[in-house]
Order: structure tokens, then C-alpha cells, then sequence
């Protein structure tokens, strides 16, 4: 098997253990939540993404040598991924229609659904991660430590900031450095942290852990730059959402900066890097076909 067939079969299997997972979660909430608001959230929770930051969850996990499930860790990732997509595309961010080829979560529904959805989803994505990690049997100081990492990466010095930064460049001319320190925040600290909460919720070493973190980074930065390329050049029904909305929203991206040549070949080149940052012997193929797949892929 390449590297390749091994991270298409890891991202399979962790699409298969979180939508079974978000399943149960989104059930619960529809019981528990009456009318319109327990649909919206079920609606948000059932759309089938690709699932990359579970699959990171688990190839950390598995590098570190996990052998137990660590599902609920991956739907809490994802969980708060789900967030930052129904509030991405409200209309006061990029006003957006379109989402893993059905309609936003405010199309639906409303906006206001979407807005309340996206606030009980950090929620419901803490709740979640406190019973993953007490279902793992883990001690109060890697549960503390995972929580840390993961709330750390979503807040103002990762996701959100990242975001926020983001929108207030709508429009305007960035340097490629602000770019970088954007998409380092918005995309990468999520996808970085998936790593390392794998890794620590299987009790990884600290080099291990430094280790997953720098190459979550990498990885984090290609996803965002094969993200620029992709919207440049894939369709609509291909990205299951509207393309070319870089353009349309005055966006700097790596594609403005480098052209789709150039962009392509950075996200080759922080993947590559990604590898060299997992310490001897953990750089396994399943990590190495996740890097080349975040790359290569096609949506
Ligand atoms: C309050 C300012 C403020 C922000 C709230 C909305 C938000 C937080 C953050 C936005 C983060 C975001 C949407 C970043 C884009 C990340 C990205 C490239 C998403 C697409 O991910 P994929 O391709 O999507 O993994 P699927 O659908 O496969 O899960």
C-alpha cells in the first residue's frame, strides 16, 4: 500500500467513526432541543465533510501508539469545525449559500438559527471532548492539557482571530507574511491542534508532541493554500460550495500572490517540510499520505 491508499483508507474509516458519532450527538440534541433550533443543529451536524481534522485526531493518536477509540475526541474536533462553517458562511462573514453541496445552515433556516446553532455547537463540542477524554481513562493533566490545546486553537489566537483578521483584509492589500499569519490562525491552529490532541490522548512523549505541532502547522498552512488554489480553479458542484469567491470578496490569497502555479507549488513544499518536523521513527505512512492527500486533493 503507498502512503496515499493509506491516508484515503485512515480518512475513510475516520469518516466512518465520526458521522456515526455526530449521528448520536445530533440525534440527542433533536430530543433534547425542541423545534427549529434541534433541527438546525442536526441539519449542521449531517452534512458530510471530509472529515481531515478527525483523521488527523486519529493518525496522532495511532503515531503515538493508541490502540483504544478515540471517536468522541474526533467528533469534538469536528464539532467546532462544524461551528466555524455554519458562522463562516453567515451573511455577515462570507455570506455564503453553498456548503458540502447542500444549503447553509442559514438558508434553511435563518440566520439568527444559524448564529444560535454555531454558539450551542462550542458548547455541545465541550461536552463532547470532556466525555472523550474520560471515556480514554485519561489523567486530569492530559485531560487538562487536551482541552487547553484544542479551546487555545479555536479562540482569539488561533480560529477566531484568524478569522477576524481575515475579514477586516477584505478589500485590502496584505503582504504574503499577514497572509501567512492569517491562514496560520484561521485553518492552521485547528488542524495543528488535531494532531497534538491525537497524540497527547494516547499519552505521547514531548518530542512526539512538538513533533505532531509542527507538522499540524505545515499541514494546517498547505490545507489553506490548496483551499486558495481549489477556489480559484474547481467548480461549485466539485467544492459542493461557490467557487471563485476570493475574487468576488477581494480577497489576498496565495493564488494572488504566487498565481495557481506558485501556490501549488508552496503547499508541496510546507508538506514536505511537515515530515521533517516528527521525530525519528514517528513520521509514519499514514501521516505522509495525509500530508500529500491535503495537497493533492480535489475538494
Ligand atoms: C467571531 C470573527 C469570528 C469568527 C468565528 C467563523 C469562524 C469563527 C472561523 C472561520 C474559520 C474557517 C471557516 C476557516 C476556513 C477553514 C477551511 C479551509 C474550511 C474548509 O474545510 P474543509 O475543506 O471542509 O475540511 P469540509 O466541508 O470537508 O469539512
Amino acid at each position: 500500500m503507498t502512503d496515499l491508499e493509506r491516508a484515503v483508507a485512515l480518512l475513510a474509516e475516520a469518516r466512518d467513526i465520526t458521522d456515526r458519532r455526530l449521528a448520536e450527538v445530533a440525534a440527542r440534541l433533536e430530543r433534547e432541543t425542541p423545534g427549529r433550533i434541534g433541527q438546525a443543529l442536526a441539519y449542521a451536524l449531517g452534512t458530510a465533510g471530509k472529515r481531515v481534522r478527525p483523521a488527523l485526531v486519529l493518525a496522532g493518536y495511532r503515531a503515538a501508539g493508541g490502540a483504544g477509540d478515540p471517536g468522541l475526541l474526533m467528533a469534538a474536533v469536528e464539532i467546532i469545525h462544524t461551528y466555524s462553517l455554519v458562522h463562516d458562511d453567515l451573511p455577515c462573514m462570507d455570506d455564503d449559500d453553498q456548503r458540502r453541496g447542500r444549503p447553509t445552515t442559514h438558508v434553511a433556516f435563518d440566520p439568527a438559527t444559524a448564529a444560535r446553532v454555531g454558539y450551542l455547537l462550542v458548547a455541545v463540542a465541550v461536552e463532547v471532548l470532556s466525555e472523550a477524554t474520560a471515556k480514554l481513562g485519561l489523567e486530569p493533566e492530559a485531560r487538562r492539557e487536551i482541552a487547553r490545546r484544542l479551546l487555545a486553537a479555536s479562540g482569539i489566537q488561533g480560529m477566531v482571530g484568524g478569522q477576524w483578521l481575515d475579514l477586516e483584509a477584505e478589500g485590502r492589500s496584505l503582504v504574503e507574511d499577514d497572509l501567512t499569519a492569517i491562514h496560520a490562525r484561521k485553518t492552521g491552529a485547528l488542524i495543528e491542534a488535531a494532531c497534538v490532541v491525537g497524540g497527547l490522548a494516547a499519552g505521547a512523549q514531548p518530542d512526539l508532541v512538538l513533533g505532531l505541532a509542527g507538522y499540524g502547522r505545515d499541514i494546517g498552512l498547505a490545507f489553506q493554500v490548496a483551499d486558495d488554489v481549489l477556489d480559484a480553479t474547481a467548480s461549485s458542484a466539485q467544492l459542493g460550495k461557490t467557487a471563485g469567491r476570493d475574487v468576488s470578496l477581494q480577497k489576498s490569497t496565495y493564488v494572488s500572490f504566487l498565481g495557481v502555479a506558485g501556490a501549488r507549488a508552496e503547499a508541496e513544499h510546507l508538506a514536505g517540510r511537515a515530515m521533517g518536523h516528527l521525530p525519528a521513527g514517528f513520521g509514519t505512512s499514514a501521516l505522509a499520505g495525509l500530508a500529500h492527500y491535503i495537497v493533492h486533493r480535489q475538494s
